[in-house]
């Protein structure tokens, strides 16, 4: 069997785990080749510092791809993440329409916001295409945020009823014709994970609930997510893999402290996600 490759869209946010600083190695700890197309380099991620240095990269991706395609080069799944632009998102949507065969997963994790607001530098302009994006899919992992937006609801707080979660997957069903996993689900104080709905119907997937919200987590649920799915789990088992592997993290960098802006101590879990697949 041939060794697994993924084209990773992503920038690099040179501190911060977040974004390819994450996807790299974890992909590479599942076993799977990964192939950057860096959409921009920043000195750190845009969620909670000042001053940052901010490179786009926009020039570059097509390029990039372009050489790729005229190589033959196919690729197991096509996994974008941080997108900085509306010309980079019609970029993605380029790409995958090269690229795509039946053997290609397409997974976009519609990265644009947290606790019910929009990174810096987003407006509603781009979450339009970002819902175009996710029309391209096989499979979109948003967070509730993210969700909301996407599907024009009110944004609310966790606990949240089941109700709220049964009427976000019904919207995101409608823009996307893919599966759907939804981070950040949580009906109770005590647990927090991830909803699944493999087309027909939704399951939940939950473990320990933390109360800080830690930068990069989200990158490090898809990163583990594709990983474990692209190696052959079933979207269960890969977002239960994701959802530990997460929870694990956290606690990691809990124990030591670790500053929420600085991103989660995934290295020190990497063996055991290893283990699991
Ligand atoms: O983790 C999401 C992310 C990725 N890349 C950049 C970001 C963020 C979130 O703030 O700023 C550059």
């Amino acid at each position: 069997m041939k060794q697994k490759r993924i084209m990773a869209i992503n920038d690099i946010s040179c501190f911060g785990k977040c974004s390819l600083t994450v996807a790299l190695p974890v992909l590479s700890a599942c076993g799977i080749e990964t192939c950057p197309v860096p959409t921009a380099i920043l000195s750190t991620h845009t969620g909670g510092f000042s001053g940052y240095h901010f490179k786009d990269l926009s020039e570059h991706i097509m390029p990039v791809t372009n050489h790729w395609k005229s190589m033959n080069l196919e690729f197991d799944a096509i996994y974008s993440g941080y997108l900085g632009s509306i010309k980079q998102v019609e970029d993605v949507k380029a790409i995958i329409d090269n690229f795509s065969s039946d053997k290609t997963e397409v997974i976009v994790d519609p990265v644009m916001g947290d606790s019910g607001r929009l990174y810096a530098g987003f407006d509603y302009e781009f979450v339009g295409e970002m819902q175009s994006l996710c029309k391209c899919a096989d499979v979109i992992t948003p967070n509730i945020t993210e969700a909301c937006f996407l599907t024009d609801t009110q944004y609310k707080e966790a606990p949240f009823d089941k109700e709220y979660i049964d009427i976000l997957i019904e919207k995101l069903s409608k823009i996307c014709n893919g599966k759907i996993v939804l981070t950040g689900v949580s009906f109770d104080e005590k647990t927090m994970g991830a909803a699944v709905y493999d087309g027909e119907k939704t399951e939940y997937i939950f473990n320990e609930k933390i109360n800080e919200t830690y930068h990069g987590t989200g990158d490090v649920f898809a990163s583990s997510f594709i990983g474990s799915y692209i190696s052959g789990k079933t979207i269960h088992n890969a977002t239960r893999i994701a959802v530990d592997f997460v929870i694990d993290a956290i606690k990691a960098t809990k124990a030591l402290d670790g500053d929420i802006h600085y991103g989660v101590n995934f290295e020190s879990c990497i063996q055991k996600l290893i283990g699991e697949l």
